[in-house]
Parts: structure tokens; sequence; C-alpha cells
């Protein structure tokens, strides 16, 4: 057993599971499956069928078009990234990419107001210090434009762009055992196989339209907020809903409200959210960062949630009342989500948790001027941070314009949406527009999207019918040779996603090569060791606060999926400590096996 492990309040630590065991391979053959879509017309803005289904055969190593070390799937940073490290390995690559354009998440959430809440220092690549000291970002945070302004500029300056399939969608990822090699196919007719397959897919990237009753009927305009318009959308004049009130429509509402000549929020449950504070960033802060960035970037690996937030040592429970609202307001005014990081127990222990949901309530009060509806904004019913803390700009002060009606949809739920607009279950909405800022099928959607068939045939959704199962995130029993970057069951969403991204890409890199020296042609984790991982992420997540929260991580926004925990909350830096160990034993918990002769 390992001695290194998440912190619990107390000093005692959850020891990470150790496994070496092997396993059997069977053998079996793919069957025809079903391939299921989005739900709004990516053109036209409008309603596509609510359930339209596909279906396409499934497919064998024979008759590809081509044959590649590794197939991407996705050019968001963690595709791109990789695609770079592919190439300095010399592995022939093929990267596919559902967009026109590289940039992943970037690409698709154009919705306005969309911008990173991780500073942008941060929130950028570290791999080459050249590219670093030749990107220049302007704000604190960086909005969605210049954030695919700068892939754009990686993909170019690194050259990658030549060897990415754009608008074409992944349709399945068949094993086939014989051959011990991925055939895979697309949207385009296109049937390519390759030894490694590797999903960088996203975790936020199934976009999700609930299954509104009349949704079809609507004779207005929609929009998903993962899947806005290019050329943008102007609501000058219109009666426009905004359905949801997560990270999206909290950065949306206050740009939709200058435009729109009304907008109807309608809030389901009451979020967090916390200033932002963007603003230029100034010269000394990006002197600073180019001079020490090799500490900075180093730093961050370390600590739990990859961002270089002061974490608060103490717990808030020893703190005098007036001292802990001191240390609340101080962050508050300094914005950004290290409020979380205040004291070192607020997302472990409800108590110290419940002062720092009562300082932003009692914030929210002192914002909103009508009382009536501040109270309908105060979050009560889960502890802060357990559903994502949003950050935001002017969010509850938009409550104070004229133009601008909360809708309580616990009071009053949607019964349908009508031709006209919104019927909740007490008046008749009249709109527009709809903007849907209901989210997505987070962390699994993407990746059970594809039909991905491993060996004895079986399907990864069967595999994963109860909750995302894999070892470290990064590989699934059954499924040799396919990586997950940043995949379920590894800090992913939990952190900045840039660094998380990072550390996958590097050790698939790294494992590629290793095979390759050692003339290993698979890898596949064994079940035990999947079973133990997966059995710590779970009880990690049971130590905090997060199995609280009706939220994304825990699958709880969809109806009927499993309600499991699916990132891992025991912090990057022991994360990645513990994937270092792992591969310095050789692989503990892997599979390794020769090409058969
Ligand atoms: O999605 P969400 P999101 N009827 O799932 C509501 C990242 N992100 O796109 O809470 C009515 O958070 C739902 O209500 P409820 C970030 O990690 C980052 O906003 O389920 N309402 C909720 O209010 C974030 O967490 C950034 O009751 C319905 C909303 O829709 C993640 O993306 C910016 C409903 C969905 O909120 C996802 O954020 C944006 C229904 N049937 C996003 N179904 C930055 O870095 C759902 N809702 C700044």
């Amino acid at each position: 057993m390992g001695t290194h492990g998440y912190a619990k309040p107390g000093g005692a630590s959850v020891p990470i599971p150790r496994d070496t065991g092997p396993i059997c391979h069977n053998s079996g053959s793919p069957s025809r499956s079903e391939f299921a879509i989005g739900l709004l017309d990516r053109e036209t803005g409008r309603p596509q069928a609510v359930s339209r289904v596909l279906s396409h055969p499934a497919i064998t190593d024979s008759g590809t078009d081509a044959s590649f070390d590794a197939v991407v799937v996705g050019a968001g940073f963690a595709g791109l990234y990789m695609l770079h490290r592919l190439r300095e390995l010399g592995f022939s690559t093929r990267v596919y990419e559902a967009g026109s354009g590289v940039g992943g998440t970037w690409f698709w959430n154009r919705y306005p107001g969309a911008r990173c809440d991780v500073d942008s220092l941060e929130y950028s690549f570290s791999f080459s210090e050249e590219l670093e000291r030749e990107w220049q970002w302007t704000e604190r945070y960086a909005s969605q434009p210049e954030i695919l302004s700068y892939l754009n500029y990686v993909a170019d300056r690194f050259d990658l762009k030549r060897d990415i399939h754009f608008d074409t969608q992944v349709l399945s990822a068949v094993f086939d055992e014989t051959a011990g090699r991925w055939s895979i196919s697309t949207d385009r007719g296109e049937r390519v196989s390759a030894s490694f397959c590797i999903a960088a897919t996203g975790c936020l990237s199934a976009a999700r339209v609930p299954d509104f009753e009349g949704i079809e009927e609507f004779r207005g305009m929609t929009y998903h907020t993962g899947q806005w318009p290019h050329e943008g959308v102007d609501f000058t004049g219109q009666e426009v809903g905004v359905i949801g009130t997560g990270s999206s429509a909290i950065q949306s509402i206050p740009n939709i409200a200058v435009q729109a000549l009304h907008l109807f929020v309608f809030q389901r449950t009451p979020n967090f959210s916390v200033p932002a504070r963007n603003g230029p960033l100034s010269p000394e802060a990006v002197q600073d960062w180019k001079a020490n960035r090799a500490k900075y970037r180093n730093l961050a690996k370390a600590t739990p949630f990859a961002l270089l937030l002061e974490h608060g040592e103490k717990s808030a429970l020893e703190m005098e009342p007036a001292d802990r609202q001191l240390a609340y307001e101080a962050r508050w005014q300094r914005g950004g989500l290290g409020l979380l990081a205040t004291f070192s127990d607020l997302i472990l222990n409800k108590q110290a948790n419940d002062t720092a949901a009562e300082f932003v309530r009692s914030k929210i009060r002192s914002i909103v001027l009508d009382p009536t509806v501040a109270e309908k904004l105060v979050p009560r019913d889960y502890p802060l941070g357990t559903k994502r803390l949003c950050v935001d700009t002017g969010y509850y002060e938009t409550f104070n314009r004229e133009n601008v009606s909360l809708v309580d949809l616990r009071a009053t739920p949607i019964q349908r949406i009508t031709a006209a607009g919104v019927r909740t279950s007490n008046a008749n909405y009249r709109l527009d527009s709809i903007v849907f800022g209901t989210g997505f099928d987070a962390m699994t959607g993407a990746l059970r999207n594809i039909d991905i068939i491993g060996r004895a045939g079986a399907t990864l959704k069967q595999k994963w019918s109860d909750g995302p199962r894999t070892y470290l995130g990064i590989m699934v029993a059954g499924f040799p040779n396919l990586f997950t970057i940043t995949g379920p069951g590894s800090p992913s969403v939990l952190s900045n996603m840039v660094v998380s991204i990072e550390q996958h890409v590097d050790w698939i890199a790294d494992c590629l090569a290793y095979l390759r020296e050692h003339n290993i042609s698979r890898i596949e984790p064994s079940l035990e060791a999947e079973n133990r991982w997966i059995a710590h992420v779970n009880e990690v997540a049971d130590y905090t606060l997060f199995p609280l929260a009706d939220s994304w991580y825990t699958g709880a926004n969809i109806p009927g999926k499993p309600r499991v925990f699916m990132p891992y909350i025991g912090g990057v830096g022991v994360y990645r400590q513990e994937c270092e160990e792992i591969v310095a034993k050789n692989y503990a918990g892997f599979v390794l096996s020769a090409p058969a002769r």
C-alpha cells in the first residue's frame, strides 16, 4: 500500500491502493451499433428531433483507408498537444475534429461573455518556453476569442493543422484483436486503423438540451451556450428566455440583458457565484510571470487544483467570526475561485462550509435590491463549491435591471415549450429566442457518443452503464491501447484543465515511447487495478462534501445517468505522484504484452 494520499481533516490520509495483477485476453467480434447526435441544428439554431438516432455498420480492420501509429479524437488543448508530442516522437498521427477549426471547448462555446475563470497566465500551455515568451495575454481572465486565437497560434506555430481532419466526427472505434489495432470510422466515410486510439474529446463537449415537451413547436430561435453560432446573435428588441443558471448562463445573462428588450431567467437551482474582478493584465504581472514561470508552473503542479491560489491552512472554525469575515471579504474583493481556498476545510466540513456559504448569501442579499428576488437567488440546499462555483461579472446586479425577470422553476416548473415561448405552471412567457444554458452530458457523454468496442466485443457504453470505470482516468480494462485524456477518474474538471491535460499527454507520450522501446504492442489496465482505483476515487470523494450536491460531477443533471462522483478529488499533486510511481514500477497495474508471433 502507498503511503501518500488525499489529506483528511486531522492529517490522516486515504491510501492509494496498488495492483500489479494480470488479466487474460479473450477474443470476440464487433456488432452493428447506434450513434446518438446533438439536439440543436448547428446551422439554423433550431431544435432537431429530440432523440434522433443514426445507425451505421460496425467496421473491421480490413478495407481501411490508411494506417497510423495513433489516431487522436479532438483538436482542443488536449488533441493539439497530443499531436505535437506524437510528432516529436516520430509516431504517424491523424487527428479528427468535429469542428471546422481547432479549439474544442473554445471553438464551440462562443456565447456572449464566455471567458475562462482561471487566470490566463496559468490557463495556457507550459511545454514551450518560446511559446510562453511569444504570447501576450491581455486580461486577467482570457475571453473565448482570445483563447481561440491562442490555440490557432499554437496550431500554426507548431504546424499542427496539416494532420487534422476538420468537420469530421468519429463514429466508432473498434479494437481488432487479431491485428491488435483500432479501426476508426468517421461520418465522412473514412476508415483508418491505428495502433493507439487517443480520446481528446473533452469533459464538457456533449451539449445537452433537456427533453422539454413541445420543444420542436417553438417558432422562435433556440441556442445552446455550448453550440453558439459563429457569427454571434443580436438580441436587440427581443424577448429572450435563458433556461439554466450554471457557469455558462451566469456569464451570458448580464450580456444578453443589456441587449434584450426583456430577459426572463428560468432558474431551477440557484448557484453560488463570486465576482471575477477581471481587468487588463498589468505589465508588472506579466513580467513577474515570465521571470518566474518555471517556479510558478512547478508550484501549480503540486497544488490540489493546479491553481496558484493562496491556500489557507486554518480551519474556518478556528477563527473568530469577525476575522473569518475579514478573510472572506479579502477573497471576495480579490475575485475568482480563491474564495474556496480561504480555509483548509471548506470542502470537507459542512459547518466550515456553512460559514462561507452564509458569507456569499449575505453578499447576494446586499447586491440584489428586491428582497424577494434576492431570496430566490440564494442557494440553500447544497454546500458552496459542491456544484461548480461560478465566477461572474455583474450577475447578481443584473437582477436590479427593469428589463430582467427571474422565474423560479422550483415554485412554478416548466410544463412545456409552446410555439410562442415557455409555459410554466402559472404563466405563459412569450419569447423570440430561447437560450439553453442547460449544460452537458459531462465527462462521459462525448466518449459514449462514439461506438467504442474493445476486446470480446465489449462496448464502452455497456461497461460504463453503472458509471465510468477507468484506471487513473487514462485507460479502461478491456480496451487495450485506448487512452482517455482527462478521463473520468482523473482530477480533470476539478483542476486547471491545461495542467491536467499536459500531465496526461506527457504520461501517454512517455508510455508509447516506452512500449516502442521495449517492443510491447499492447497495454491495458488489469481489472483489479481498475476496481481498486475506482474504489479509491469514491472513497476520497466520500471524505468531501461533493457527493451532497446534485451536480454534473455526479451525473445528477442527466435523468437516468448513474449517480457516481466522476472526477478524482485527491488533488493533482498526489495524483501526478501516483502516476509517476506506477511508471517507475514498470507500469504497475497494467498488463503489457509483446506482439504475437
Ligand atoms: O452547465 P451546468 P454550464 N429545467 O450544468 C439547468 C464549465 N464552464 O454550461 O442546477 C430547468 O453547470 C441546471 O439546473 P439544476 C464549468 O465547469 C466553465 O453552465 O440542474 N433547468 C443548471 O442551472 C461549468 O460547471 C466556464 O437544477 C435545467 C443549468 O441548466 C460547466 O462548464 C464557463 C434543466 C446547467 O448548468 C457546465 O456549465 C462556462 C431543466 N430540465 C462553463 N436541466 C468558465 O471557465 C438543466 N437545467 C468560466
